[in-house]
């Protein structure tokens, strides 16, 4: 005991007594619809422990959008230090954005965007949705030349994400850029599959009932294209490489690199989950009295598909390889 006094002053003493101030910060999660989202919420629960520092109050809006919207309300109610928002669709913050700006609660914004003015939010982290829509055009453009079949006629469909979410909005726009360009693809329809597996079932029996002849199935995401891929093994249609289908899916999660690797997906654009450690560092350095001079952060990406040979993407601004799967680069993701 004579020893510890010895070490430590009587203030330090005390105040190793006292509980440490925990960080409260409130998250309100889109729900729990995909792969993804599961990966983002373990990461979210991960960083803001309670052994990290932070009290999490945590809401499943189950994609609601006025749930999610009285989250928030209920955040800035209980004096919450920062607000954590992955917002279900773009519009409809106003009213409550101001009124966390008003209660002086820095909001952080997570994968998906809100269209709102920037002085609303202290940062966003997240994903170039745009441009991993561009990603999939493009790789189909030179998939389709690499197999002689520039010239045919193409015709697509889409199972698209939530309607009015950014991630659907920007991968739709994104890949818009690629149909415009060519005047052979068709697209014959785009449904909403909600980002789930029994969305992306549903809509794909739908297709397959009105239509023949379907050459592409663009997913966006990967557990729409594995409810696609129960609709077309029901109906007897092959698809991935060597089938009669394209299967094009958004995400690569481990179950859709699985599928790519399997041979049943095509190719699929990464759309990283692993925001919350950045949203970390953010309120770290807030905590710390600094100011964040940048707004907008984007995630690393890839784009995957199962061949070996070299492909190269080239977009409006850069190039991309695309990265063969293969079992090592499976059981080395995080996710
Ligand atoms: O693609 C999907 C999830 O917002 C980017 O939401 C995210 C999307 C992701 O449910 O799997």
């Amino acid at each position: 005991m004579a020893d510890l006094l010895k070490d430590t002053s009587p203030v330090q003493a005390a105040s190793q007594l006292l509980p440490k101030k925990l960080v409260k910060i409130g998250f309100a999660q889109v729900g729990h619809e995909s792969d993804w989202r599961i990966a983002a919420t373990k990461s979210c629960r991960e960083v803001f422990s309670e052994e990290n520092g932070y009290a999490l109050y945590f809401v499943d809006a189950d994609n609601n959008p006025q749930r999610q919207r009285e989250a928030v309300r209920n955040f800035i109610r209980e004096q919450v230090d920062y607000i954590i928002i992955d917002p279900i669709v773009t519009t409809g913050w106003d009213a409550v954005l101001v009124e966390a700006y008003h209660a002086r609660i820095p909001v952080l914004l997570i994968d998906r965007t809100i269209e709102c003015e920037e002085r609303y939010y202290t940062a966003w982290f997240g994903s170039d949705f745009v441009r991993e829509g561009e990603c999939a055009g493009a790789w189909l453009q030179n998939y389709l030349a690499r197999s002689g079949r520039s010239q045919e006629t193409i015709s697509i469909v889409t199972i698209n994400g939530t309607t009015g979410a950014s991630a659907q909005i920007g991968r739709t726009q994104g890949f818009a850029k690629y149909l415009e360009k060519h005047a052979n693809w068709h697209l014959l329809a785009q449904e909403s599959g909600d980002f789930t597996e029994a969305g992306g079932r549903q809509v794909m029996e739908r297709y397959l009932q009105k239509f023949t002849g379907i050459h592409v199935v663009i997913c966006q995401n990967d557990n729409e294209a594995l409810g696609a891929c129960s609709a077309l093994d029901e109906a007897g249609i092959s698809y991935g490489p060597g089938g009669d289908v394209i299967l094009i899916s958004f995400d690569a999660t481990r179950a859709g690199l699985q599928a790519v690797l399997d041979g049943r997906i095509n190719a699929d654009f990464e759309c990283n989950p692993l925001s919350p450690p950045h949203a970390a560092e953010a309120i770290l350095k807030l905590e710390a009295g600094e100011t964040l001079y940048e707004k907008e952060h984007y995630l690393q990406e890839s784009c995957f598909w199962a061949d070996e040979s070299p492909m190269t993407l080239y977009l409006e601004d850069g190039m991309k390889q695309m990265v063969p799967v293969t079992r090592e680069l499976l059981d080395s993701r995080r996710y």
